[in-house]
């Protein structure tokens, strides 16, 4: 069994995708990996990767083989214990994820994104009315984080207190997905209290009535979900719905302060907006990986992937592989760059990705109407995470209109 021809004739690798030097510049790294073979061994982690198109779509649209009940980052649920109770949605296979995500579909229902346009686009404009006037900000602390840190925990219904702990939270679970390296334990290092005020935020009794929160605790009440499983979908709300969006954002003014012809044909073409986001997300994804773990011995590309094994997914590999993209290295906002697979695909794809893109369309047209042109007034600097690819500071000057 383990001396079999295609295992023994497996493209390996040495290389840390968690290391420091590989999260600063993975790009070279990803080439690497893809060209290295439809599927290679990880030997420093005993796992296997996938870093073509191609591959990582279809393992995503295979979740009977490829699972994520055994969890989507590099721990093993069946063979170690979760740093917390698994999510029902994420961390789940139908049935259970089939009910779950019953209720969040609904919920985050093009109907309801309509009603929250009117206040996130108000709000996107204050804010940026507010950062052209003061010229020079810092884009990911004044509008990165600023933005959907207030527009998200007010849909959900949170109360204002204490919001300084969901950046803290989502660090400590994206950066779970990965090893335990450095990267979890400076992430980790307070996870207590902030995980007791995460947890203290996701009963009936903490959210705001009519809200989206609220409306999974009506689906406790319409014998779709049990009370605390209700608790556990507002725990993925607060999980996935803030950093996600931040390093989106990051990444956004980024791509536009270094790409700046392409801010001019945004400008000069706000129709082009929707499809630009699509673009910052294949060109830098703010999720960069997730994993999947088999559930049988399956054969990829000639080569064999034993029963439960795990398996490393190379989103943002994907998004620049040269058998799917036409100059895949270049940022092009007239790009037709939807089937990125920053969003997943598949049963597990993305189920807030409408509100991301009410997020971003309300700040990219906000500043469309405002800014000329971004400039640097500093080297931006990287914020390193596990799952989560974006910076930590982005000196901005705008250029007003
Ligand atoms: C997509 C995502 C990321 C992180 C956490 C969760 C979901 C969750 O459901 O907790």
């Amino acid at each position: 069994m383990a001396s079999d021809q295609a295992t023994l004739s497996r493209p390996v690798s040495t290389v840390d995708p968690f290391s420091h030097e590989f999260l600063r510049d993975p790009y070279p790294h990803h080439e690497a990996l893809r060209e290295a073979g439809p599927v290679v061994w990880l030997e420093k982690y005993g796992i296997w990767t996938m870093a073509r198109h191609q591959e990582v779509r279809d393992a995503l649209t295979d979740w009977q083989t490829y699972c994520s009940s055994a969890g989507v980052g590099l721990s093993d649920f069946r063979k170690e214990p979760p740093w917390r109770p698994p999510s029902i949605i994420l961390e789940a296979d139908p049935p259970l994820h089939t009910r779950t995500r019953a209720v969040l579909t609904r919920i985050l229902s093009p109907a309801a994104i309509k009603i929250l346009r009117e206040t996130f686009d108000r709000e996107a404009e204050l804010l940026i009315d507010r950062l052209v006037d003061r010229r020079e900000f810092d884009g990911i602390a004044d509008l990165a984080e600023a933005y959907p840190l207030k527009v998200f925990p007010d849909a959900v219904g949170l109360s204002e207190d204490g919001r300084e702990n969901l950046l803290p939270y989502g660090s400590m679970v994206f950066n779970s997905f990965g090893p335990r390296n450095d990267l979890f334990d400076k992430a980790t290092a307070n996870a207590g209290p902030v995980r007791d005020w995460i947890m203290s935020k996701c009963s009936r009794a903490a959210l705001a009535p009519g809200r989206l929160g609220m409306q999974i605790f009506d689906a406790v009440d319409a014998g779709e979900l049990t009370e605390n499983e209700a608790g556990m979908l507002v725990r993925s709300f607060l999980s996935a719905g803030i950093d996600t969006t931040v390093y989106g954002l990051g990444n956004a003014l980024y791509c536009f302060a270094a790409y700046p012809e392409q801010w001019t044909i945004l400008r000069e073409n706000p129709a082009l907006i929707r499809g630009a986001f699509e673009e910052v997300l294949r060109f830098e994804a703010p999720v960069q990986t997730f994993f999947r773990t088999t559930t049988k011995a399956v054969e990829v590309s000639g080569v064999r992937i034993g029963d439960g094994e795990k398996v490393l997914l190379f989103l943002a590999a994907a998004n620049r592989d040269p058998r799917r993209w036409d100059k895949p290295d270049t940022f092009d906002v007239r790009r037709r760059a939807t089937g990125h697979m920053t969003f997943g695909t598949g049963i597990h794809g993305c189920v807030g990705q409408a509100v991301a893109r009410l997020e971003t369309e309300a700040i990219l047209t906000a500043l469309a109407k405002r800014v000329a042109s971004f400039e640097l007034t500093g080297e931006p600097e990287r914020r390193l995470n596990n799952t989560l690819r974006g910076f930590d500071r982005i000196p901005l000057r705008v250029v007003p209109v």
